[in-house]
């Protein structure tokens, strides 16, 4: 009697154990991370009509499509990328949403699998910046950031070049992935 009870008590502290670890891994969007999909909401208004839709995509587009590129066969299939990538991951497939809908379609996305949406946004942002690497060094020079804060009306941003100088630069330039490193920390992490 005593060894089945032991046994059962076993079982129970199992199932506890197991509903602990379970509760563990529920992945949610803390307000934290959410704040920093509200604030890139706003930053990604383009167009500053207060409302985020493919028109937004669009002035960074016609800014770039205005740049003579080295490669400029490559620049079409990018801006393809990104237009899919904006309207599924940022505008769930709708062609406007407001600041709410925004932050319910990351959050839905965020929480049913994280690993995808890093991914999601891994892509993003990589078409974003092979649009902006103008000369397709994989490197962002000043001038190519200067250009970008440009393109998306966020001059405000480089003042002093401090925005340019806090990243780690290799030979005066920021590396791609170092770039794309520190977008998907402002996008998908809880705690940075
Ligand atoms: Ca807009
Ligand atoms: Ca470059």
């Amino acid at each position: 009697m005593k060894m089945f009870l032991a046994y059962l008590i076993l079982l129970a502290l199992s199932y506890y154990a197991a509903a602990l670890t379970d509760s563990r891994e529920l992945t949610q969007a803390s307000s934290y991370l959410t704040g920093k999909w509200e604030m890139w909401y706003i930053a990604n208004d383009l167009n500053q009509d207060g409302v985020l839709s493919l028109d937004d995509v669009k002035v960074f587009e016609v800014f770039y499509a205005k740049i003579d590129f080295p490669e400029d066969e490559q620049r079409h299939p990018t801006f393809s990328t990104i237009e899919r990538l904006w309207r599924t991951a940022l505008l769930g497939g709708r062609s406007e949403v407001s600041k709410n809908e925004f932050v319910e379609i990351l959050k839905t996305s965020y929480e049913s699998n994280k690993t995808n949406f890093v991914e999601t946004m891994r892509e993003f942002d990589r078409a974003f910046f092979e649009v902006i690497d103008l000369n397709g060094d994989n490197f962002l020079s000043k001038e190519e950031c200067m250009l970008d804060l440009m393109a998306t009306n966020h001059m405000d941003t480089f003042k002093d070049e401090e925005f340019f100088n806090a990243h780690k630069l290799v030979n005066g330039l920021i590396p791609f992935e170092e770039e794309i490193d520190v977008w998907l920390r402002f996008q998908t992490e809880d705690d940075t």
